[in-house]
C-alpha cells in the first residue's frame, strides 16, 4: 500500500461518492499527520462541490443521502484528533449550539461543536430541528455564554430570524449569552439584517470567535 495522500485526491474521491478510497485516504493523510482541520476543511470544499452538482441536476437526493453518510464517517475519524488543549485551557465557558426548526443539515455543527470541545469549552448541542422555545428552555437551565445556530436551508431563514428575535428576548437584561449564526450560505449581511452578534464562517473561525469573546 502506498502511503501517500493528498487533501486534493480526498476532495475528488469524496465528490465522486466513492466511500472506501474517501476512508482510505482520510485515514493516510492522518497517519502522514496532515492537520485534522485541514482534513475537515478538504470535505467541506468537496461537499460544497457535491451541493453544486445538485443544484444544477447533475447529482440527485440520492447523491446528497451518500455525501451526508460518508462525511459523516470521515469526522468521525478526524474528530478524535484534534488535538485536545493543556487542561489549564479547559472551562473557557459554555456554548449552545443546534440547527434551527425545519432544518436537519448537521454535520458542520458537530464538526465546529468537537472543535469547540477540543478547545476547552464545554458544549451542549440539541440536535437539528430545534424550536425557539427548545433554545430558550435550554439556555434558562444551561445559562451558555453563547449560542451558535445552524442553518443551511435558505427556506428556514425565516426560522432563523425567528430564533434571533426569541433569544434576545430572553436576554434582555444581560449581554449573555452572545448570538452568532452559521451555514454554508449565511453571510455577514444576513447576521445584520437578523440582528445576531457575530458570523462564524467556518468552525476553526468559530473556535477564535468564541475565544476573542470570552478569554479577553
Ligand atoms: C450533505 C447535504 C445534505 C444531507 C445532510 C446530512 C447531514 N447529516 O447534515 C441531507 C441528504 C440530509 C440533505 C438534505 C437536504 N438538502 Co442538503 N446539502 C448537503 C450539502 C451537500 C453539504 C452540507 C454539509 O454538510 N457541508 C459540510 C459542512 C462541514 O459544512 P457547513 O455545513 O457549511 O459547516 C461549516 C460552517 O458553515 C460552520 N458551521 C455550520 N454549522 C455550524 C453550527 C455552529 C454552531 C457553528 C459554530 C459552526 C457551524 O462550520 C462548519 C465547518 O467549518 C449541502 C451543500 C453545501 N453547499 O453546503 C446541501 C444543501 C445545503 N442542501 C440543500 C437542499 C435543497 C436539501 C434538501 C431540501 C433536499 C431535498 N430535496 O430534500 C434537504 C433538506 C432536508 C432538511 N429539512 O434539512 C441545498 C440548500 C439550498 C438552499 N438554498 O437552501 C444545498 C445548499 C445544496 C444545493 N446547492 O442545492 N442535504
Amino acid at each position: 500500500m502506498t502511503t501517500t495522500a493528498t487533501l486534493e485526491e480526498l476532495g475528488l474521491a469524496l465528490v465522486e461518492l466513492d466511500d472506501a478510497r474517501a476512508e482510505d485516504l482520510t485515514r493516510r493523510l492522518l497517519a502522514l499527520k496532515t492537520e485534522p482541520v485541514d482534513i475537515l476543511t478538504a470535505c467541506e470544499q468537496a461537499l460544497a462541490s457535491i451541493g453544486e452538482k445538485y443544484a444544477v441536476g447533475e447529482y440527485y437526493i440520492a447523491g446528497l443521502i451518500m455525501a451526508g453518510e460518508i462525511m459523516s464517517r470521515l469526522a468521525a475519524l478526524v474528530t478524535p484528533h484534534l488535538a485536545p488543549e493543556a487542561p489549564e485551557a479547559q472551562g473557557r465557558g459554555r456554548v449552545l449550539i443546534g440547527t434551527i426548526e425545519g432544518d436537519i443539515h448537521d454535520l458542520g455543527k458537530n464538526i465546529a461543536g468537537a472543535l469547540l470541545s477540543a478547545h476547552g469549552f464545554e458544549v451542549l448541542d440539541l440536535g437539528v430541528d430545534v424550536s425557539v422555545a427548545d433554545f430558550v428552555r435550554e439556555c434558562r437551565k444551561f445559562k451558555p455564554d453563547i449560542v451558535g445556530l445552524s442553518a443551511l436551508l435558505t427556506m428556514c431563514y425565516p426560522a432563523l430570524q425567528k430564533t434571533v428575535a426569541g433569544l434576545k428576548t430572553f436576554r434582555r437584561d444581560r449581554d449573555r449569552p452572545v448570538i452568532f449564526i452559521s451555514g454554508a450560505q449565511i453571510t455577514d449581511e444576513l447576521r445584520k439584517k437578523y440582528g445576531a452578534d457575530y458570523y462564524a464562517r467556518s468552525a476553526v473561525d468559530t473556535v477564535q470567535l468564541c475565544r476573542k469573546i470570552l478569554c479577553r
